[in-house]
């Protein structure tokens, strides 16, 4: 016999804020000025932290770093939605996450520049440390929504990773796990357009990302990542789906990263300058700033004042992170294993002999 099994399915997609400065009033979450201005500032914040640190690299004062710009209010604003409560997993860009939910901001460098002190999460922050590994990440958060779940807990988790990482095999299968377990997890994905020099439409044949989810009968949704409201809506409401025992969430943010993929990256290399105007031109961090004007949030001065304001901050941050005695060595050892093995031991003394 052959017949067809019609399986019918649809992708929504949110916008609150368009580009040019036009919303859709009826969408627009219900949030106080001052929760509007906070996240304005904190996208800037991530903004002119993200260049200090390529100036910090390019000083040979940090390792490799990762950049964000172009990618706040898909961090910012997902990050800004979770509870008290909620638990997130990052790859190696949500530096705004990290901020966001009150990590101290020095730490950033003192974990680029290779001093484990960076990497300590405090109490409170609900958060795991960088992933490296493309996509690992998202099967830790499955775990850990699993042990949420045994402990009765009321709390959800997300994790953050790119489109590049959808092809890994991490995140296919943390995804049919949290589909299978009706786990309370939100999966966001930052399509920011490029694994590396990669771009999206090489990555994968279908429309969207988002549709994944239907494969693994999970709730998916795609979003305009550079609306810092409609990235706040989706994943407020995906969270508290996930804490209802409702099922987990994929949400695919569409954004696009307008720098390099590291320190160590050209971009000019595989993509157009007609392209990267076409995406200056909807930065998140304009469009949330032409709704504060029009809605009277805040005023030209404010905005031309608060750029300094923060740059001062960036610096206050350098400062912090610069006068941090220096780290323990035995630190970049310590940390995997319950007792040490012979190997890191050897290892250990060995480093200790070159410092010395
Ligand atoms: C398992 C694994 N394979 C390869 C790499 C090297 N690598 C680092 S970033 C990257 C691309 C990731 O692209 P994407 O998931 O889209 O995230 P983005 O960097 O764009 O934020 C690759 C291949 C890695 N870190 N881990």
């Amino acid at each position: 016999m052959v017949k067809k099994i019609i399986a019918k399915f649809e992708v929504e997609y949110l916008q609150v804020l368009k580009h040019n400065g036009r919303f859709y009033p009826n969408l627009i979450p219900k949030l106080p000025e001052s929760d509007i201005q906070k996240m304005y500032e904190l996208m800037l914040l991530s903004r002119k932290l993200d260049e200090k640190m390529l100036a910090l690299q390019r000083q040979g004062k940090i390792g490799t770093f990762a950049p964000v710009k172009g990618q706040e209010a898909s961090t910012v604003g997902s990050a800004y939605a979770m509870g008290y409560q909620d638990w997130f997993f990052p790859s190696f860009r949500e530096n705004p996450a990290y901020i966001t939910r009150g990590l101290p901001a020095e730490f950033t460098l003192l974990y680029h520049g290779g001093d484990e002190r960076g990497n300590q999460i405090t109490p409170g922050v609900n958060a795991f440390p960088i992933a490296v590994p493309v996509g690992s990440q998202t099967l830790h958060a499955v775990g850990f929504a699993y042990g949420l779940r045994l402990q009765g807990k009321d709390s959800a988790c997300i994790t953050y990773f790119g489109d590049g990482a959808t092809s890994e095999g991490d995140v296919n299968e943390a995804m049919n796990f949290a589909g299978v377990f009706n786990l309370p997890v939100v999966f966001i994905c930052q399509n920011n357009q490029y694994a590396i020099s990669l771009s999206r439409k090489n990555q994968t044949n279908a429309e969207t990302i988002a549709q994944r989810a239907i494969g693994f009968g999970i709730k998916g949704i795609q979003v305009d990542g550079n609306d810092i409201f409609a990235v706040y809506r989706a994943t407020k409401e995906a969270l508290e789906r996930a804490r209802n025992d409702e099922g987990p969430t994929l949400i695919e943010c569409v954004t696009y990263r307008m720098a390099d993929h590291t320190t160590a990256d050209d971009s000019s290399r595989y993509r157009s300058s007609r392209e990267v105007s076409f995406w200056k031109k909807r930065d998140p961090l304009l469009r949330l700033e032409l709704y504060m004007l029009k809605k009277k949030i805040q005023n030209y001065n404010y905005f031309d004042d608060i750029e300094d304001v923060i740059s001062e901050r960036v610096e206050s941050i350098v400062a912090r992170g610069e006068s941090y005695p220096p780290p323990n060595v035995e630190d970049i050892f310590k940390f995997t294993y319950k007792e040490m093995p012979w190997f890191l031991k050897e290892q250990l003394e060995e480093l200790k002999k070159t410092i010395k």
